[in-house]
């Protein structure tokens, strides 16, 4: 028993070398791609390495809570990993709310400079402030609206519609701006919906689908609002205990998996709006200005009111598109 014990080499190395990766949705999700491809990467990576291989348990369908439970879970280090949506981060690390700033990136090429770039870096960097350890940005998506009640052609359209939004004061002030009665809660939402307790909810195509949230809403209207990103993260002091080559290794497969999961979110985008089409859902190209117009408010909202939010959004805005809406609406 004693010779076994000293055989060990690292008790720390050790202790890490079974892991727990959470998200909220369901196989077929965008959070579940990239934790598959984190998965086969960071377990290859770490076959050689003293204290490897690292061996990944993932954890999906809520089954351990929605996305708020999920981080109070990596914080206290009971959970190593996650992938999750910058929505409910936001209310962890405020900063992470310039991400969803309305209508901030038009393209993805835009995504990708400002987060692979120093902004997405210093973004990462900020969750060591609350315990995580930031390693990469996957996609979520373009968010749109879909409600049971009308079809949406512009932000009048909006006027009283109960959304539920994720839990995050910036996309409660955002849904508040634009004229509905959001209601924050965690996912799953579709027994709500089913229920009629919800009029709407706003998500990427891929959420809707493979959520079948088109079995319970009629209307899906482009509004294209916000940009999601997923953010990739570790407990931090379960990171910092790894060796160098570990860390690098965790780093550098989540980085990957990221990249690899965009492109899997932009080759399907097309297909998920088709299959929903098909599905019976009635899909309205709204006059985006006029969204775009009502929420350019949110520049002066409270959750961007901290100096130093405020100057990395206008550092980010900046860097996303020089033609962003930054003058607030009269
Ligand atoms: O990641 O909670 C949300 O609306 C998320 O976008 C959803 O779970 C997909």
């Amino acid at each position: 028993m004693i010779l076994a014990a000293m055989a060990v080499p690292a008790g720390q190395a050790w202790a890490a070398r079974q892991v727990t990766l959470a998200i909220v949705t369901t196989p077929g999700s965008a959070q579940h791609v990239a934790a598959v491809a984190f998965k086969e990467l960071v377990e290859n990576a770490t076959r050689e390495l003293p204290g490897g291989p690292l061996t990944v348990s993932i954890q999906h369908s809520a089954s351990l809570g929605d996305e708020t439970a999920i981080l109070q879970q990596i914080q206290l280090g009971a959970v190593e990993l996650g992938i999750i949506t910058s929505g409910p981060l936001e209310e962890f690390v405020p900063a992470v709310a310039v991400i969803s700033y309305p209508y901030l990136f038009a393209s993805h090429a835009q995504v990708d400079a400002v987060l692979d770039g120093p902004l997405g870096m210093q973004l990462l960097d900020q969750l060591g402030a609350v315990g995580f350890k930031g390693l990469a940005f996957s996609e979520n998506g373009f968010r749109h609206l879909t409600n049971s009640k009308r079809p949406v052609h512009a932000v009048a359209d909006v006027a009283g519609l109960k959304i539920r939004v994720m839990r995050s004061a910036m996309h409660h002030a955002l849904w508040r701006m634009l004229g509905a009665n959001p209601t924050p809660m965690g996912w799953p939402i579709y027994t709500e919906l089913a229920q009629g307790a919800l009029d709407g909810q706003e998500n990427p195509l891929w959420v809707v689908a493979e959520a079948r949230l088109h079995e319970v809403q009629r209307h899906l209207s482009l509004t294209r609002h916000v940009y999601s990103a997923h953010v990739c993260l570790a407990n931090q002091r379960w990171f910092d205990r790894l060796d160098a080559p570990m860390q690098q290794a965790v780093q550098t497969a989540m980085r990957q998996a990221a990249v690899q999961q965009r492109a899997w979110a932009r080759e399907h985008e097309a297909s998920y709006l088709e299959a929903l089409k098909a599905a019976g859902m009635q899909v309205t190209e709204p006059d985006v200005e006029s969204f775009r117009t009502r929420a350019a408010g949110m520049l002066e909202a409270p959750v961007y009111a901290n100096p130093a939010v405020r100057t990395l959004l206008l550092q980010v805005l900046d860097a996303a598109r020089p033609d962003a809406v930054r003058t607030p609406a009269p």
